[in-house]
């Protein structure tokens, strides 16, 4: 029966039920976007792109004419930690128990480029991800895996030349040719400027570098993907899903014009670029932004006039939010990502990785490993959401959100244009301050509990019960990694090692030849991670960020809220006793670029009242030591993502001690268990904020701390 009512008469209906106007119920997204109460058949209109089929250009309905019916996504489990060995022993039970493909985490000196004997890295060894030196280590951690059958996808960017290098002749040395080898290396380095900051040379040479990975496997790896041109870490930095994918559809683009400038025809290497997207708790936003993606990418790509189709495809790995997982209620966590997998799927991702319950906290162990894999394989066996493609195709509201993201993004990847592309656009800081102004914001919303958070800011639970958590012993990992490397260098030639290195420092100086080549010779000849950074680096150069903190957003989203005001008040008049304002230093130490939460902080404490110091990354306690000292700060906070603060925190506490700097406070926050924080409390920290924190609280806290210790001195 067909209704004779129209939209009209629903909105006169619906003012009665609700006794206010419909447009109340109107939710206005952190994107900027209005979601309606409804949405019905005028809404799709002026929508252009609803006849698509799948498997044909825009590829809005995926890639596959199949999809999930003809094959399921990729089960692929991003993880690594602690040694080679234990890294390899893990991938093959979880490789037993249903998952499909490997995607390695390496720990931080690896990414950076440091070998783990470098002092640099003594609080990262081994802890955020595997520690891999040699190809010594690439052999153990892929031993009885064949690469000739296993798709590997490896998150690289900084040391994505000698990473890479290790791993072909990982492969050769198993007997399998490089041609044979199938994976992705993340290889995207733009975003590592703007949110990530595991780069380790300027902007310059590190497009050079994925030129050249592009050449190399277009040329001798055509099973390889070449790039996963991520928008993940974007999100988890806080941005809003325009931000994500505008600036990573505009880094795509970039990272094409760089392959093109080297020469390569468009459809020698487009069809293996790949993308990577997080997947947050906007459940239906989620799914439209990825048809939305495949939309936009195939609009950028036919500008270069492929003559493939593959060639304007979007395929793409997805990961559930991080960012969206908390501390505390922990189990609710596996609901959380549940919905977000969902989401990845009735999108149409290809790959994806499941969140484990503990990630507010830790590395997954085997037991929230497994409930996190199964999350996927009860949704491809038991829900029947593989058996048909696309299945939110035609819905009001998903094809208007499609629109509406594609729209916004495009205007969003425009204004990149108008700055000259990602990399100018890049070195202006403009993508990275809109994030932290957007991560802000949103901090704000949640502080102040108009975005709710189950068992975080309502509903929370009186008493927590801790979890059993994965602890790595950093300093016996560390040990065993250095017993290797001096091993693997007195078995080496080191004749070769040393001209197959300066042989890459030619080519990094203009000789000809390619990077990844060159690399693959000296990783042949053993020469380490550390050796073949080095032999870049002594061209190239490291890159350094000077921190930039946004301000007036956190204020202002509490506008005249009294507990802010009186806040401020108070600092104001303990400035006042004090005759200065009172000085915090954010630090951020080791390798751990993780900074959303230090930028958060920085900009919120600015906006109440503190001076704020923001220290560069990756200092070690000394030089942090040096700069609260030298700068006269009465608090230092160090925040801590990557697992280091049990060696680092200790460290800095003793590094102001030794400068007579015992009356700086320390404070640390970031991801630290529970079970950490007693070792902490004993080893000179005078406070500890974990994941969930409100921010006002923790100032409030600072507050109290400072105007305990300075007044008794
Ligand atoms: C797929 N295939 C089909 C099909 N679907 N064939 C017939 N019918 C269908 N319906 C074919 C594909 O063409 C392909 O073959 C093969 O099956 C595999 O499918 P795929 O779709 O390409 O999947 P996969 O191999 O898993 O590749 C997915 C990908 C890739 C393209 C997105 O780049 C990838 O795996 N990325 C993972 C990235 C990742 O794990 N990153 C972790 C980041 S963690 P052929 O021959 O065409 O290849 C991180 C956190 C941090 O970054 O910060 O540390
Ligand atoms: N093992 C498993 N998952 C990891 N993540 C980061 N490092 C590891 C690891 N070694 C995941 C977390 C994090 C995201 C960046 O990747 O989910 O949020």
């Amino acid at each position: 029966m067909s209704s004779d009512k129209t939209l009209a008469d629903w909105e006169a209906l619906a003012t009665r039920e609700l006794k206010s106007p419909v447009d109340s119920l109107t939710w206005e997204t952190p994107e900027g976007i209005a979601i309606k109460p409804l949405y019905t058949r005028d809404d799709l209109k002026a929508i252009d792109h609803l006849d698509s089929l799948p498997g044909f250009a825009p590829f809005v309905r995926g890639p596959r004419a199949t999809m999930h019916a003809g094959r399921p996504w990729t089960i692929r489990q991003y993880a690594g930690f602690s040694t080679a060995e234990a890294s390899n022993a893990f991938y093959k039970r979880n490789l037993a128990a249903g998952q499909k493909g490997l995607s390695v985490a390496f720990d931080l000196a690896t990414h950076r480029g440091y070998d783990s004997d470098h002092p640099r890295v003594v609080g990262d060894v081994g802890k955020a991800g595997v520690a891999i030196d040699s190809v010594e280590d690439m052999k153990i951690l892929f031993d009885g895996i064949p690469l000739q059958d296993m798709s590997v996808s490896m998150t690289m960017n900084g040391a994505v030349i000698p990473i890479l290098a290790n791993f072909i002749v990982a492969g050769e040395e198993q007997g399998v040719p490089r041609a044979m080898l199938s994976g992705t290396i993340q290889n995207d380095i733009l975003k590592e400027f703007m949110v990530r900051n595991t780069y380790i040379y300027p902007p310059q040479p590190s497009m050079r570098i994925i030129a050249d990975i592009i050449e190399y496997t277009a040329r001798e790896m055509p099973k390889f993907n070449s790039i996963s041109i991520s928008g993940y870490h974007m999100q988890e930095a806080g941005s809003t899903l325009v931000q994500e994918l505008a600036f990573t559809l505009a880094d795509g683009r970039e990272y094409v014009r760089a392959a093109i400038a080297k020469g390569l025809n468009v459809d020698d290497f487009a069809g293996r670029l790949s993308f990577f997207f997080a997947i947050g708790m906007n459940f239906f936003m989620e799914a439209a932004k990825l048809r939305a993606a495949r939309l936009l990418w195939s609009r950028i790509m036919e500008e270069f006039q492929p003559k493939k189709a593959s060639s304007l495809m979007l395929r793409t790995h997805c990961q559930t939010s991080g960012v969206s997982l908390q501390e505390q209620d922990p189990y609710n966590n596996v609901i959380r990502t549940a919905y977000e997998a969902l989401s990845a799927v009735l999108g149409g991702t290809q790959s994806l990785h499941t969140n484990a319950l503990d990630e507010a906290i830790a590395l997954p162990t085997e037991f929230s490993a497994r409930i996190a894999r199964n999350t996927q394989l009860i949704l491809q066996h038991e829900t029947g959401v593989t058996k048909v493609v696309d299945p939110l195709a035609g819905s009001y509201y998903v094809e208007s959100l499609t629109d509406e993201l594609a729209t916004q993004a495009w205007a969003l990847i425009e204004e990149v244009e108008a700055l000259g592309g990602m990399t100018q656009a890049v070195a202006t800081g403009m993508p990275k301050r809109r994030i932290e102004e957007a991560a802000t914001r949103r901090q704000a919303a949640v502080d102040r509990g108009e975005e709710v958070i189950v068992g975080v800011n309502k509903y929370r639970l009186e008493n927590e019960d801790t979890l059993d958590i994965l602890d790595i012993d950093n300093a016996a990992v560390r040990l065993a990694q250095v017993r290797r490397i001096e091993d693997t260098k007195s078995r080496r030639d080191p004749t070769a090692t040393a001209t197959t290195l300066a042989r890459l420092t030619e080519i990094a100086h203009g000789g000809q030849g390619n990077l990844l080549g060159a690399a693959v010779d000296a990783a042949r000849a053993r020469a380490t991670v550390g050796e073949i950074s080095d032999a870049m680096r002594l061209v190239f150069g490291d890159h350094s960020a000077t921190p930039e903190v946004v301000s007036d957003v956190y204020g202002t989203a509490y506008d005249d809220d009294p507990e802010y005001t009186t806040l401020v008040h108070r600092l104001g008049d303990f400035a006042k006793s004090l005759s200065v304002k009172p000085k915090i230093m954010v630090a951020k130490l080791g390798q751990d670029g993780h900074d959303r939460g230090a930028k958060i902080i920085a900009s919120a404490f600015g906006d109440i009242g503190f001076e704020v110091l923001a220290g560069p990354l990756f200092q070690t306690p000394e030089e942090a030591a040096d700069m609260a000292v030298s700068n006269k700060v009465h608090v230092v906070g160090m925040s801590s993502l990557a697992a280091g603060h049990k060696t680092l925190a200790p460290q800095l506490v003793a590094a102001l001690k030794a400068r007579g700097a015992s009356h700086i406070i320390v404070v640390v926050g970031g991801v630290i268990p529970r079970q950490d924080y007693d070792f902490l409390l004993e080893n000179g920290v005078a406070a500890v904020f974990g994941p969930g924190t409100n921010v006002l609280e923790a100032a409030r806290a600072i507050v109290d701390l400072m105007q305990g210790k300075l007044r008794n001195q």
